[in-house]
């Protein structure tokens, strides 16, 4: 399962790559002009968009994986305030996929932008 989400992601950087270097994020285009359910099937998707979480809240499910997937041209992280998960430093069109095992409330912060928070609720 772990192979397919790193394919997925790759799929999108290549996909990004045809997009122009500067354009900016938007609603209609940029890096994530993609349709987020077929690429990541099973997975509650978090864009990260214009500096934001969105959504700022994601309730799931023990077991359930949630993506994050920077649509911004900035480079961002998914870094749980309590340790529980780090992704690496995401470029334009990449994800970070994790899988909740506990349930918790999981509030988070993008490393180099710490006014970026957002939380993960697992029920
Ligand atoms: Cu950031």
């Amino acid at each position: 399962m772990k192979a397919l989400i790193s394919a997925a992601v790759l799929g999108i950087g290549a996909l990004a790559a045809c997009f122009s270097d500067r354009e900016p994020s938007t609603a209609t285009g940029g890096v994530c002009n993609i349709d987020l359910g077929e690429a990541f099937p099973g997975s509650t998707v978090v864009v990260i968009r214009g500096f934001v979480y969105d959504p700022g809240e994601v309730r799931v499910r023990v077991g359930d994986r949630v993506t994050w997937l920077n649509c911004d041209q900035d480079p961002h992280t998914s870094t749980a305030d309590g340790g529980q998960w780090a992704s690496l430093l995401l470029a334009a069109g990449d994800g970070f996929t994790q899988t909740f095992t506990a349930a918790g409330d999981f509030p988070y912060h993008c490393d180099p932008h710490p006014f970026m928070v957002a939380r993960v609720i697992v029920e």
